[in-house]
């Protein structure tokens, strides 16, 4: 393993790297915070980019790039800005550098006092969530989403999570019986029939490809310390086309879960509708000016789908052994995909007030 403050030095950081310490809860890149001798900032992101989630990493620095050409071209006088991730560039001159074990590293600039949340402790916090998300849906609403990469395909596509699922759980014969496991088969089982309620509105043409983040769960969001408002969305490596229902969904399962993806206590676990609503009023107040109304009719679908297929997600991956998701231990997969039904059960059960308050908000 090369030395990452051997890397950090193959970038432009303004300084020289003292010491590099992990930076973060990401469950797929190696993420470093780098501190220099610069005398203004003195720090840095560096990140490895896991390949098997990305196989071609230079597509996120492409669309990274093309962002901020669209961002420099939109500033709205009025607006807080909400600042994207800088690219630092390597002192080649590129926008990353590779290690000699064909390592993909790229650095970006630091937000000095900001702090991350892995759950919702107050209403503000989820105010501001979906006061930045609805921003961030209004600043790519009109770049076409033909000028970005897919730089994972098939990113949030249920039905293809769906098959997945199937084929290795038809493979796993391996594993020892367990009721969680068969429980959490059985749940998933039973929901194939809702897997496809977006992608089969997208091919009717009800619902359109834009540009979507593909990751804006709570800790993908930076907070001020001091004003304790956002600053930045950060963690762009899955931007790319897709449904802005993808974001609302991944956005909700992650906010208005207040005990988080790995709580002690699974029986902790529900779908907070006072949450839900203080991150959906500014959303859907900011977001109704591009919105459509089939756009609106499926918000509820993609609430239960994408906290359904998280957990697809992840009892796939425990069912492969662990190959995707980074773990502490045998069964946190499991765990994950336990915590993610739970969350899908609850939303179920509150589909009727959900829907009603999704009409309420956007009327
Ligand atoms: C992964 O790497 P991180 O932690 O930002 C995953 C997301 C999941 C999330 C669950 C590329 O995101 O889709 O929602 O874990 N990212 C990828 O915590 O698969
Ligand atoms: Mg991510």
């Amino acid at each position: 393993m090369i030395p990452q403050r051997y890397i950090a030095d193959a970038f432009d950081l303004g300084g020289r790297a003292l010491h590099v310490q992990p930076l973060g809860r990401g469950l797929i890149n190696d993420t470093y915070l780098v501190t220099t001798d610069a005398s203004i900032g003195g720090h840095a992101v560096l990140q490895r980019i896991n390949r098997r989630a990305f196989p071609q990493p230079e597509m996120i620095m492409q669309n990274l790039r093309v962002l901020s050409d669209h961002v420099r071209t939109r500033s709205r006088s009025n607006d807080r800005p909400l600042r994207l991730p800088k690219i630092l560039t390597a002192r080649d001159g590129k926008d990353f550098t590779l290690d000699a074990e064909g390592g993909f590293w790229r650095a970006l600039d630091y937000i000095e006092n900001s702090a991350t949340f892995e759950t919702v402790t107050d209403l503000k916090q989820a105010e501001e969530v979906g006061a930045a998300l609805g921003q961030f849906h209004a600043l790519v609403s009109d770049l076409d989403p033909k000028r970005m990469h897919a730089t994972r395909p098939w990113f949030h596509n249920a039905p293809h999570y769906f098959a997945r699922f199937a084929d290795v759980a038809a493979r796993a014969t391996d594993q020892p019986a367990n009721t969680e496991l068969s429980r959490c088969m059985a749940f998933a089982d039973a929901r194939e029939p809702i897997v496809s309620v977006l992608e089969a509105a997208k091919q009717r043409g009800e619902l359109a490809l834009r540009v979507i983040h593909g990751d804006p769960k709570l800790d993908n969001f930076l907070f001020d310390t001091q004003t304790r408002g956002i600053v930045s969305l950060i963690d762009l490596d899955t931007m790319q086309p897709g449904l802005v229902h993808y974001d609302v969904g991944d956005c909700l399962r992650s906010c208005a879960n207040p005990a988080g993806e790995s709580p002690k206590n699974v029986a902790d676990v529900h779908f907070d509708l006072d949450i839900c609503r203080a991150m959906l009023t500014p959303y859907l107040a900011e977001a109704k000016a591009f919105l459509t109304s089939d756009d609106i009719a499926y918000l509820y679908d993609a609430i239960r789908l994408i906290s359904f297929e998280l957990g697809l997600r992840f009892l796939t991956d425990h069912l492969e052994h662990d190959t995707y998701f980074k773990t502490e231990w045998r069964g946190q997969n499991l765990h994950r995909a336990t915590v993610q039904f739970q969350l899908t059960a609850n939303i179920e059960k509150n589909e009727r007030r959900i829907k009603t308050m999704i009409a309420n908000l956007s009327a």
